[in-house]
């Protein structure tokens, strides 16, 4: 097995994906400086759904229709070159108070400190206005100088003919954004989209790479 790093393939065809690493307190985070794409959204917005499409896997990352259940940032390793990171969602109304603002402290500190992060792909469920924690999380990405994409999740279930307004309206919203790279519907039962997300994240990895490497003191 090859233990050279290459370079990134900005055509970006997933091959192998892995899970690695559960991080639950952020001195676990990997110390191997390979570059990052979180996913962030509400619990039982499709990130993992979203991860498993992306990684043409059906069960690597684990979905569920109890919201509320990863407690963890987990860590998948991809074309053993970067991480993706499902990111534990927000907006679990049932969880104790306790819990939800330790939540808050890991992601804002996460987000804060971590060079190696490339992109966000913040998830927003396409049916609906955009909850005021996505807007939080949106306005802590752009805060923070985060590239992020955004992905309307769950698009099959929106009538084909609504698609153009939603699809307008959410343009307006997050397009306001200096760090936002776009604004892409996703399925992840018809894989509209995944192409699209594949080359934001290619995009991102290389051009990181390529910027990094040029000055290093970012
Ligand atoms: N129809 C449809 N259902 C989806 C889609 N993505 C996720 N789901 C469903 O939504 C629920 C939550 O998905 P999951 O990926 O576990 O969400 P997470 O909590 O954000 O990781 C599951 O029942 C999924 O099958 C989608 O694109 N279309
Ligand atoms: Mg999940």
């Amino acid at each position: 097995m090859s233990v050279i790093r290459r370079a990134v393939d900005p055509s970006m065809r997933i091959t192998t994906a892995e899970f690695v690493l559960g991080v639950a307190n952020l001195r676990q985070l990997p110390k191997d400086g390979m570059k990052e794409v979180a996913f962030l959204g509400r619990s039982n917005v499709g990130k993992s759904s979203l991860i498993n499409r992306l990684c043409s896997r059906k069960s690597l990352a684990r979905t569920s229709t109890e919201p509320g259940k990863t407690r963890e940032l987990n860590y998948y390793l991809v074309n053993k070159q970067f991480y993706f990171v499902d990111l534990p969602g927000y907006g679990y109304a049932k969880l104790p108070a306790q819990i939800r603002s330790s939540w808050g402290k890991l992601i804002e500190q996460y987000l804060k400190m971590r060079s190696q992060l490339a992109m966000v792909v913040q998830l927003v469920d396409a049916r609906h206005e955009p909850t005021e924690l996505d807007l939080m999380m949106v306005g802590w990405l752009d805060y923070y100088s985060i590239p992020f994409l955004i992905v309307l999740t769950k698009a099959d279930k929106l009538p084909a003919s609504k698609m153009p307004r939603y699809l307008g309206e959410a343009r307006e919203t997050f397009g306001r954004y200096a760090h936002c790279r776009g604004v892409v519907p996703f399925s992840s039962i018809t894989g509209l989209g995944k192409s699209d997300v594949l080359q934001a994240v290619a995009q991102h990895i290389c051009q990181d790479t390529t910027q990094k490497s040029g000055n290093p003191a970012a």
